[in-house]
């Protein structure tokens, strides 16, 4: 069967009717179904397996541990799952994704969860409140999830133009970046939505780049940008590196997930000055840790390791040899303070 795809039993004209159905679809025509075609849709543990990310182990184990999921049987004695409980299921993923433990949100009744979500994401209208141009935030919002890529591209490149590179990246990519993941928590957008969102982002930020002036040359510090294994986001790092750029530094992206003897390897090749690498909370702790300390110790000792984004351990405290930064705002200073280290004997 397809991704996604269910299995709805329906009584049509006195049949019994099977159809086959995505969880998505069901969703989007929801109000259109009455309550007993809603009531006849189940899912096999392995249809949930594939819409939730919960594996079947995990969804084994909760129903023996908290007693939730609580799956029907089929008449061959396989568990069948009610659409309300995938629904469920859905939020609590995300709440885990999100760093809660199962223990504190498998238990919880959906309205909780719902609350914990919205806890979880702090202001109910975080990024878009604090944003100056919040309507203008609001409208991409809309834009995104109306799948509008080519009104979103035009209007984020509208917004470029007016705001300037600067201002850009940290007035309205920021902000949309957390009003994007907040709308994912909430379960008001799709991972798919994030990807279309990404592709668009990373088109305009590295349009902004190509847009400005080349380092003249023998300009510095030359940085090399990249997340390690493990890391998938990458606008934080394409972000920083608008903002490096717009310094005059020379930039050199791998990408995400880098190999770290790689990132030693063309750190050395490409003689950069600093390595810059991008991690959000999705990186367990003690990944990010050992993995800095590893590279610090494989790189020169005369060269910066610099380590940005909202991954917590970061900012909990210090870890030798590396400077790390919560925000882009200190990126233009903390350069200025190399130029001028390197200028003073
Ligand atoms: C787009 C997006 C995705 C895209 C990424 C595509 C790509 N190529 O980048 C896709 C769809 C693939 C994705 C996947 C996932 N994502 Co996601 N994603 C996002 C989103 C909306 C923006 C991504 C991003 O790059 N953020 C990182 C940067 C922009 O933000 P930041 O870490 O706060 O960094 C700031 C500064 O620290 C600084 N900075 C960042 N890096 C650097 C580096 C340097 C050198 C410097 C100086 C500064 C700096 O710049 C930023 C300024 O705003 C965020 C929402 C958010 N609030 O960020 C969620 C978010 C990061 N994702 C999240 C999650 C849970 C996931 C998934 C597990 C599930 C999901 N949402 O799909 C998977 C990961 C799967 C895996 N393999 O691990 C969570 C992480 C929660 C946590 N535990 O911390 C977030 C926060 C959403 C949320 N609100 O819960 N995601």
């Amino acid at each position: 069967m397809h991704r996604n795809e269910i299995t709805l039993s329906q009584e049509v004209g006195g049949k019994r009717k099977i159809v086959q159905d995505s969880t998505e679809s069901v969703r989007q025509r929801g109000l259109a179904l009455n309550d007993r075609t809603l009531a006849a849709i189940s899912l096999s543990i392995a249809a949930v397996e594939r819409d939730t990310g919960l594996s079947k182990d995990t969804l084994r184990v909760w129903e023996r541990r908290y007693g939730f999921p609580a799956p029907a049987r089929d008449g061959l004695g396989e568990r069948v799952y009610s659409l309300d409980q995938v629904e469920k299921l859905r939020v609590v993923k995300r709440l885990l994704d999100a760093g809660h433990r199962p223990g504190r949100v498998v238990p919880l009744p959906l309205a909780d969860l719902q609350h914990l979500a919205d806890q979880t994401v702090g202001q109910p209208q975080r990024g878009l409140a604090s944003a100056p141009a919040s309507s203008d935030l609001r409208a991409n919002l809309a834009l995104i999830r109306a799948h509008d890529m080519t009104a979103l591209r035009a209007e984020l490149l509208r917004l470029l133009s007016r705001y300037g590179v600067g201002r850009f990246v940290t007035e309205v990519v920021a902000p949309l970046n957390l009003a994007v993941g907040d709308a994912w928590i909430r379960g008001q957008m799709e991972i798919y939505e994030e990807h279309l969102y990404t592709e668009v982002l990373q088109v305009v930020l590295h349009q902004a780049i190509a847009g400005l002036p080349e380092p003249a040359e023998g300009d510095g510090p030359r940085v090399l940008l990249s997340t390690l294994p493990g890391e998938p986001h990458g606008l934080g790092l394409l972000m920083a590196q608008a903002v490096l750029a717009l310094e005059g530094c020379p930039c050199l992206s791998t990408g995400v997930q880098t190999p770290l003897w790689d990132i030693v390897l063309a750190a050395r090749a490409c003689r950069v000055d600093i390595v810059a690498l991008g991690f959000t909370g999705c990186t367990p702790p003690n990944q990010v840790v050992d993995n800095l300390v590893e590279l610090r110790a494989k790189l020169p000792p005369g060269l910066a390791l610099w380590a940005g984004g909202s991954a917590p351990v970061l900012h909990r405290r210090p870890i030798e040899g590396v400077q790390s930064f919560a925000t882009l705002d200190t990126l233009p200073a903390e350069v200025q303070r190399w130029r001028a280290a390197r200028a003073s004997p």
